[in-house]
């Protein structure tokens, strides 16, 4: 791995200053119950087909950190099969008729194992790529990410993956929180609904970047050269 030293992405608020050996890319949720229909994500009501913008622009920043040994991380949201960790609030939480665990199109919804469980195939985890099996909406809570990030040096994350008021959000306050800086690309982060996306990315960087910076792909990819 021959990093360079660092790179200067332009940002809101301010530009954010990518040190590529302590960088990580942490994708989350992008699987197949949230992004294709008959999963998790049309069960809860949702148009699917208004995450999938998402799709390109993160196999292009998967292949920059893939070409630069750079730190790639995956996570997942789903239950064990038994449903042991799934809490019955979330179980219980809203009034569609198929619920996590219900059989789809596509598996049992949110079971790990399952064919909706699993990423995207366009987002294939490679072998030597941590995954997290995480049973909420933050990535940190009841996982080891933390300590997997830590053991690697990491400090900084460039967080994409869906959605970007639920899992990305919650795991970018639980990241601020753990010391993290976080930078999130806009493009590679999608939403059912556009308003709550936006208003999502504004909260990152309002108050001078009270959670961090929001950038795009382009821009990443052009600073990492
Ligand atoms: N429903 C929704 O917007 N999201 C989730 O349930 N999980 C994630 O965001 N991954």
């Amino acid at each position: 791995m021959n990093f360079s030293p660092t790179a200067i992405v332009p940002a809101e608020p301010y530009e954010f200053t990518l040190t590529p050996s302590a960088c990580a890319l942490l994708i989350i949720d992008m699987q197949r119950d949230f992004l294709e229909p008959g999963g998790f994500g049309e069960a809860l009501g949702n148009d699917v087909s208004f995450l999938r913008r998402t799709i390109a622009p993160n196999e292009r920043l998967l292949a920059a950190w893939r070409q630069r040994g750079m730190t790639v991380m995956h996570t997942r949201e789903g239950h064990r099969p038994d449903l042991s960790d799934l809490p019955a609030a979330k179980l219980g939480r809203g009034r569609s008729s198929l619920r996590i665990g219900d059989v789809g199109p596509m598996g049992r919804l949110l079971v790990r194992g399952e064919p909706g469980h699993a990423i995207i195939s366009q987002l294939s985890p490679a072998f030597d790529e941590v995954v997290i099996d995480k049973p909420g909406k933050g990535a940190f809570w009841a996982t080891d990410l933390h300590d997997e990030l830590q053991r690697r040096q990491i400090r900084q994350l460039v967080i994409t993956g869906v959605t970007t008021e639920v899992c990305v959000h919650t795991t970018l306050r639980e990241a601020n929180d753990r010391g993290y800086e976080c930078l999130v690309p806009a493009d590679c982060v999608g939403s059912y609904f556009p308003e709550l996306h936006l208003a999502a990315l504004a909260m990152i960087k309002a108050q001078d970047g009270i959670f961090g910076w929001v950038s795009d792909s382009n821009k990443i990819l052009t600073a990492l050269g």
